[in-house]
């Protein structure tokens, strides 16, 4: 780890790490928040005392279940799926579904982990959960990923409800997964709960701009950076790593913005295209055809697919990492700084290494840390269950306009917060912060929880 921690919380680290052994990920988060929480002890002392950053780190639930299905060829299949609850002193456990191979508990407590000061940071009323399993979706058939789906839900369905337990999307799950997912907890329950799922389709309960949230609020953060220094996005070059939901619509929000994006990717390869890319190309390849990205060259024959290319090798005003953890190590942040390169916010969760967010903090760029740059997903979440507690449906414009608001406020706060503590312009300072505080002192105002 790039940073040593304060006395009183090495001990608490060490703890961390050998009541949870292997979970290298989640050892990782934890580190990243508690090398910033110093100075926070300092001033409360109490939570010391009252020993709430051991409790933050111990989840208050964690599920690990089997899923047995059969695959098309009549053969039976058996995955592992999780559900860690982590805190719910803001509200209910609230974060995505991942489907990934590399799926084991550590990544899904590093990420329940790192949505606990995420939504807290939205000021909406959700908690910190994760999910998710190490089912591959990758080559497997609609009614494959259905039956998959229906047997995840057969067990989960007990753990859920809108004021316990609200998942969503995240890698391998999206709006199909869903409505697998929803239309099975319907079927167990008998109830049409709409709150029970976040990122639903717009005819069965979803909000307006769920789907391009997290993308447009990465963006309207990494702008909100740019405009703190007196720049902005327009006419800046921007390199999205990943091809994904979180990758298609920071692209979308850069291209409205006036940025040009030149290159994105999966974890087969990268395109750049210098004419910027055609998104509407890619948006076919990827959410309907399904299909790898080096199929956009087919099309774009000016454009190059390189196959497991480095996307941070591209010169770039402003990098966006959309894909998955640890994309983005040193040597990557050396080139992206060495090339020019101004901002960083991160679309996916916690893509960039320790050593990496160091280099961009000796280097004084604008680094946007995931929690806070991409809490525009799970605050739409939120929005979404507002508007199926009400029955209501907001207009598109209504619910972007709420999430532009939501994120520049998120801004505000970690920038604010960031030169209280004595680090001004570090948004890891006033991320961490500002969502420990307000967990914090919700868990202290309950009892001993
Ligand atoms: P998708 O499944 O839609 O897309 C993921 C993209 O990242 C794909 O292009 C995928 O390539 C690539 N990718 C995934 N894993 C790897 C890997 N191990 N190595 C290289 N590339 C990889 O997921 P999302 O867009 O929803 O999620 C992307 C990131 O954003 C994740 O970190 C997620 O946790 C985070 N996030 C998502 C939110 C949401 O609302 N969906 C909200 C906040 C954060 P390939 O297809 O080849 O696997
Ligand atoms: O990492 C995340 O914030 C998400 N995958 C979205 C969570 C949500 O509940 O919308």
């Amino acid at each position: 780890m790039a940073v040593t921690l304060d006395e009183k919380l090495e001990p608490i680290f060490h703890d961390v790490l050998r009541r949870n052994p292997g979970e290298t990920e989640f050892h990782q988060a934890v580190h990243e928040v508690l090398e910033t929480l110093g100075p926070v002890l300092v001033k409360y002392p109490e939570f010391a005392e009252k020993k709430v950053i051991q409790r933050i780190c111990e989840p208050e639930r964690q599920i690990i279940f089997r899923v047995p299905w059969m695959d098309d060829k009549g053969e039976i299949q058996i995955n592992r799926a999780f559900r860690v609850e982590f805190n719910s002193a803001l509200g209910p456990y609230k974060g995505g579904m991942r489907f990934h191979p590399s799926v084991y508990l550590g990544i899904i407590k590093f990420l329940g982990f790192e949505q606990i000061f995420k939504n807290a940071l939205t000021d909406l009323p959700i908690g910190g959960g994760k999910g998710g399993s190490d089912f591959d979706p990758k080559g497997r058939s609609d009614a494959e990923i259905m039956r998959f789906c229906q047997s995840l839900m057969t067990e989960l369905y007990r753990h859920l409800g809108e004021y316990t337990d609200v998942p969503a999307g995240d890698i391998g799950v999206g709006q199909r997964e869903l409505g697998y997912l929803f239309g099975q907890y319907k079927r167990i329950t008998n109830r049409y709960e709409s709150g029970v799922l976040t990122g639903k389709g717009l005819n069965w309960g979803g909000s307006r701009a769920r789907k391009e949230a997290t993308g447009y609020g990465t963006v309207f953060f990494a702008h909100e950076m740019l405009k703190a220094r007196g720049d902005s996005l327009e006419g800046k070059t921007v390199v999205v790593s990943g091809s994904g939901n979180v990758a298609i619509y920071a692209i979308e929000k850069c291209q409205q913005l006036g940025a040009k994006v030149i290159a994105c990717s999966d974890s087969g390869g990268m395109i750049v295209d210098e004419q910027g890319l055609d998104l509407d190309l890619i948006k076919r390849i990827k959410e309907v055809e399904r299909r790898r990205i080096s199929a956009y060259v087919e099309a774009r024959p000016k454009a190059r697919y390189v196959e497991d290319g480095n996307i941070w090798t591209v010169p770039c005003d402003v990098a966006l990492p959309c894909a998955t953890q640890n994309e983005l190590n040193g040597k990557d942040a050396k080139t992206l700084v060495e090339n020019g390169c101004i901002a960083v916010a991160e679309g996916a969760n916690m893509p960039t290494t320790p050593e990496g967010i160091k280099i961009f903090q000796d280097a004084k760029i604008a680094y946007g840390p995931g929690k806070a740059a991409n809490a525009g997903g799970v605050a739409t979440s939120a929005l979404e269950m507002q508007q199926n507690a009400s029955r209501d449906f907001w207009t598109f414009d209504y619910t972007a306009k709420r999430l532009e608001e939501i994120m520049v406020n998120i801004h505000r706060n970690c920038y604010e917060t960031a030169d209280e503590f004595g680090a001004p312009g570090n948004y890891v300072v006033g991320a961490n912060i500002t969502g420990f505080l307000k967990v914090a002192q919700a868990m202290d105002a309950l009892g001993l929880i």
